[in-house]
């Protein structure tokens, strides 16, 4: 017990190094981490003992979702030899004497304040940076002033108001399954309702049916739903553990969701149907989240992908409930899968067989309002109960946190600060808040994620922070405005090129009236994460001012700037240490290209595509035409590849060209030509010329519509297409509508600055455009305008264009040169700087998610060309 004084304050010290909330897992191995690096550690917890959510949610059924082999602490080999769970998904009271286990194990509980709860935190800058404290009320009254103020207080703590007229009417028992009371409930001979179908409504329906005598589920939503299968620890789990205990929890700690598993290389969008099947059901029948969440490597990122999953789960519920009206209801169809968390239940499908067990679908039949006897539906309809249990969920992930009333600096509350959704760096801290931390905050993988690997790392990040200030002589941290805006960037960036921003989840704020609209955590993956955060360690605290006696410090700068699938695109490239093109001979080189377009997957189908040849300037030229399923005729682009003038052929942008044949429904032709060094220049200039000559003539003969065309191109291409239409404006050709520009060569100067920011790292890099430049053009002629476009005499009078850059590339200055001077001379142009790209990344179609705008907007250019 806790030595109390009179006024019912705790004996222990008022003012502390650091002040935790919450005696959850979190704050558990915060107070043991923290002691042992000897910081003053005092945690206040309002319940009145330890385990966090797995004190409070005690209602029948309460299991874990993640399997308690990987559910479990890894920091500690002596505690993981000390404990042995009896099930694959542990219950909750199991569970609760885990956290309390580990509370005995490390004697944690003489330094924790249970059933006190802080209510109100406010910074006090003192007298200068090495001053500046915390001050905390509690509800005992108690004053505390700590230097570092940490919340440990769950992601799905704050219980969220059921929302319903007259609960509060109701004369019989009213449960809710966040605050479960601690005798259990006996619902023998009742007639219960539960409100609410998400995991806690699915994981107790099965065990109320058993003893009411009537249950009436009011569903919503319906859920996705997988068999947990529980049953004693599998074997496949065991045996790696028992293998090599560390080498399973560091696999763990660099997975994509904290459980080792490799992440899928198989598209669904593009598998046959047995490969549907076989992976589906092979995951089905883990019965775990994470598996059946990673069927295919595009289902959380395409829809057509994500349906495959989502139908099979349709069939199975329609296989287990007989009722084919209430398996329907039972179906979600409103959103794809996982972008509600799935749950993972027992028996609860069958439950709806049950005589005894109804189904009321509140989209058909909403409640009007809970009265003293039951719940009035607007149908008309009274029905009566003896018990209501609520399973309505939580104000999540930032519910908990500014239910306290915390002021930062120049009065500044949290609340306000985050009115429009939360904004953190790295969901650890956020400006405006100095020496404040947040454990699995908005912003970091958390509820994405096997909680305790990802409550380990913040634990073990913030604790050496913390250990890192004291070594240094400083007493204040706190991100600059531009590392946080730049996280917040990323973080939406991630979620926006997933399907999981589309649906009304708790991970939107959707559950919640009023609640900002943001995608709340990290969907990045706990690996990726975790090397973020610990790149800024690496890279001297960066994006974080800190300040005390030793001075002030402060590295600023955005930690993540690339697109995240960009950025993990790169990353696989350096895995596979590929030889750098210019490291190769030609023919090597075009081999590896070869390679690399073939592994790619092949973007959308189109009606057809033909293959052929037309006259170049020299010979025949291969063509590749790609034709959109509408009615045509369509009108033509004529596409050059990208590949330095070196590399390629007409059909190595395959997947480029038919993704914008599909959006702009256009007909593409794709014509190579010749490539240096065999041919150097100005033969690929000359062929396209040629090619778009012989294509304005014979565009009614392939099928196209007559009359202007459209160029495009990327790279290289883009510079064949620039020359082109200068060159059809001098020397005579056809009418041309457009010029679509992606990234392309303008200019053979390689001093300006994109150059020396993109020299490497990016794929294309400065010394790979040397390499082009040499085997296409001899130095004297690079200043002439078939090379060097931007160098024209006149850009007057040239056909509308549009130009894409990307931020990560060499070329994209002369690009944005290029678009500026075709303005300065009248010319219509459009400019589109691809924010987080690369010269390569805007063409990697299905691979590099976040190049679908762009791409929309360039199909919607090439129609503007006619319109
Ligand atoms: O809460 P939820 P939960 N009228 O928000 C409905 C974790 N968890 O406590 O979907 C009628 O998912 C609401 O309907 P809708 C896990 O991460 C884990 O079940 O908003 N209905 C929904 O059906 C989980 O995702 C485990 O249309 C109303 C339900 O109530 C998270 O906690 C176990 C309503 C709420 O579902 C939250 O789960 C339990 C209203 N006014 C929880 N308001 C494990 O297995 C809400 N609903 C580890």
């Amino acid at each position: 017990m806790v030595q109390r004084n009179s006024q019912g304050a705790s004996a222990r010290p008022a003012e502390v190094d650091v002040v935790v909330v919450g005696a959850g897992f979190a704050g558990l191995y915060l107070l043991h981490k923290l002691r042992g690096l000897g910081f003053s550690t005092r945690v206040f917890e309002a319940a009145s003992d330890v385990g966090g959510t797995w004190y409070w949610n005690r209602y029948p059924g309460a299991r874990c979702d993640i399997p308690t082999t990987d559910y479990s602490f890894g920091f500690d080999p002596a505690l993981e030899q000390a404990w042995t769970w009896s099930e694959k998904y542990a219950t909750q009271p199991e569970i609760l004497r885990y956290a309390q286990f580990v509370a005995n194990f490390y004697d944690l509980r003489r330094d924790i304040d249970f059933d006190t709860r802080v209510e109100a935190a406010l910074w006090d800058e003192g007298a200068g940076p090495a001053d500046g404290r915390w001050h905390l009320r509690t509800s005992r009254d108690e004053p505390v002033r700590c230097r570092f103020y940490i919340m440990a207080t769950g992601c799905l703590s704050q219980p969220k108001a059921p929302e319903i007229a007259g609960a509060e009417r109701f004369q019989g028992a009213s449960h809710s399954t966040s605050r479960w009371p601690h005798g259990g409930v006996d619902f023998t001979g009742q007639r219960v309702a539960v409100i609410g179908t998400g995991s806690s409504g699915i994981q107790s329906i099965p065990l109320i049916a058993q003893q009411a005598s009537q249950l009436t589920v009011f569903q919503r939503t319906p859920n996705f739903s997988i068999p947990a299968g529980n049953g004693p620890v599998r074997e496949e789990r065991l045996a790696p553990l028992r293998a090599d205990r560390a080498a399973y929890r560091q696999a763990a700690r660099w997975s994509r969701a904290g459980v080792p598993l490799e992440p899928p290389q198989v598209y669904g969008r593009y598998s046959p149907p047995e490969l549907r099947s076989q992976r589906f059901e092979a995951a089905w029948n883990t019965g775990e989240l994470i598996p059946i969440l990673s069927v295919f490597a595009d289902q959380i990122l395409f829809p057509d992908a994500n349906e495959v999953v989502c139908e099979k789960v349709r069939e199975k519920i329609r296989a287990v409930v007989t009722n084919p009206e209430t398996a329907e209801r039972l179906s979600p169809r409103d959103h794809a899968f996982g972008t509600k968390r799935p749950c993972l239940d027992t028996g609860y499908y069958a439950t709806f067989n049950q005589p005894h067990v109804r189904l009321v679908d509140l989209r058909q039949t909403p409640i009007e309002r809970i009265t003293e006897t039951g719940i009035a539906l607007r149908s008309g309809e009274a029905l009566a109960f003896d018990a209501i249990v609520y399973a309505t969920g939580f104000d999540a992930m930032t519910g908990a946190l500014v239910a306290v009333d915390i002021t930062g600096r120049n009065g500044l509350t949290l609340k306000d600060k985050w009115a429009h959704g939360p904004s953190t760096y790295l969901g650890l801290m956020t400006t405006g808040f100095p020496n404040f931390f947040t454990i699995t905050g908005p912003g970091s993988p958390s509820v994405l994620s096997n909680m305790m690997v990802s409550i380990e790392q913040h634990v073990e990040w913030v604790s050496d922070c913390l250990a890192a200030l004291r070594a240094q002589g400083h007493t204040r941290i706190e991100p600059t405005e531009a590392a946080e805006a730049g996280w917040v960037q990323h973080v939406n960036d991630c979620a926006g090129i997933t399907l999981y921003p589309s649906a009304n989840s708790w991970y939107m704020g959707a559950n919640v009236p009023g609640k900002p609209r943001v995608f709340l955590p990290y969907v990045g993956g706990v690996d990726t994460y975790r090397r973020a955060c610990d790149e800024v360690v690496a890279r001297n605290y960066l994006g974080l001012r800190r300040s005390g006696p030793a001075g002030e410090l402060c590295a600023d700068g955005l930690v993540r700037r690339l697109q995240p699938d960009v950025q993990m695109v790169l990353e696989m490239m350096a895995a596979m240490q590929l030889p750098t093109f210019d490291s190769l001979p030609v023919e090597a080189a075009r081999g590896m290209l070869a390679q690399l377009s073939a592994a790619s997957p092949p973007g959308p189908a189109v009606a057809e595509e033909v293959d052929g040849t037309l006259p170049g300037a020299a010979g025949p030229l291969a063509y590749r035409l790609y034709r959109p399923a509408t009615p045509g005729p369509h009108p033509v682009v004529v596409y050059f590849h990208g590949g330095g003038w070196v590399l390629g052929d007409q059909a190595s942008d395959d997947p480029l060209c038919r993704d914008l044949c599909r959006r702009s429904g256009a007909m593409l032709v794709s014509v190579n030509y010749r490539h240096a060094p065999e041919a150097r220049f100005p033969a690929a200039a000359d062929d396209a010329l040629a090619a778009v000559r012989w294509l304005g003539e014979h565009a009614a003969a392939l099928g196209g519509r007559p009359g202007p065309l459209a160029v495009a191109g990327w790279s290289a291409g883009g510079n064949l297409a620039a020359v082109t239409c200068q060159r059809v404006r001098d020397e005579g050709g056809p009418a041309i509508a457009g010029q679509l520009l992606l990234t392309p060569v303008t200019d053979t100067d390689l001093t300006r600055p994109s150059y020396q920011d993109n020299a490497e790292g990016y794929v294309l890099t400065r010394t790979l455009m040397h390499w082009f430049f040499d085997h296409y053009v001899d130095a004297a002629d690079r200043a002439d305008a078939r090379v060097a476009p931007l160098r024209a005499r006149s850009l007057a009078g040239l056909p509308p264009a549009m130009i894409v850059t990307a931020q990560f590339d060499p070329l994209r200055d002369e690009g944005l040169a290029y678009a500026q001077a075709l303005a300065a001379a009248g010319v219509p142009v459009r400019s589109l700087s691809a924010r987080g790209h690369t010269h390569t990344s805007l063409g990697m179609v299905d691979v590099v998610v976040s190049g679908e705008p762009v791409r929309a907007e360039m199909a919607a250019a090439l129609r503007g060309f006619w319109a």
